[in-house]
């Protein structure tokens, strides 16, 4: 694994198909303590440097942040119709336009960082509720075919693991 590029600060995503009880607990775990990881991370960022981009021609600090809102309220929903309907389809979406959008180039961090909080302690109460049957459940994605429940409590512990380690980076290469 390559520790140059900075597009994967913790490594490329690396799922294991299967994951123990144990294994389950830790990746909720990382899912309660995102919002307080970001806003660490975040924390005393000045409105300039909230513009900068993580690497050259990525997204800003800021898009990066409202990024995980949006792609985080896209996987809650993912959970919720995973154990509330049958092997149900779910909806991808263009998050590269997504992070074009005025909001999300524009917006105070604050916003998005409030909104993770509150979603990332739902999901987490939601998902510390499941039983080994619940992983086990699925969902049909249009473009990378079934995914179970443990595949994505593994992505999206991953998920904001990446994107944080985004910020740290940048702050660690600049001296922030
Ligand atoms: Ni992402």
């Amino acid at each position: 694994m390559s520790t140059l590029d900075p597009r994967y600060p913790v490594g490329k995503f690396a799922p294991k198909d299967t994951i123990s009880q144990d294994e389950r607990t830790a990746l909720i775990r990382q899912i309660e303590e995102a919002p307080e990881r970001l806003a660490q991370a975040v924390a005393g960022l000045t409105e300039i440097q909230l513009d900068t981009p993580y690497r050259d021609g990525g997204w800003t600090v800021r898009q990066v942040v409202h990024h995980l809102a949006d792609s985080h309220m896209n996987a809650y929903i993912r959970f919720r119709l995973a154990v509330t309907e049958d092997n149900p389809t779910v909806k991808p979406y263009n998050e590269k336009r997504w992070s074009e959008l005025i909001d999300s180039r524009t917006a105070p961090i604050d916003l998005s960082i409030s909104i993770i909080e509150a979603l990332h302690a739902r999901w987490a109460m939601m998902l510390e509720s499941f039983t080994s049957a619940d992983f086990e459940r699925r969902v049909q994605h249009p473009e990378n075919g079934p995914m179970d429940v443990d595949r994505l409590l593994q992505l999206y512990a991953w998920h904001g693991r990446h994107h944080c380690a985004h910020v740290t980076e940048l702050r660690r290469v600049k001296g922030w």
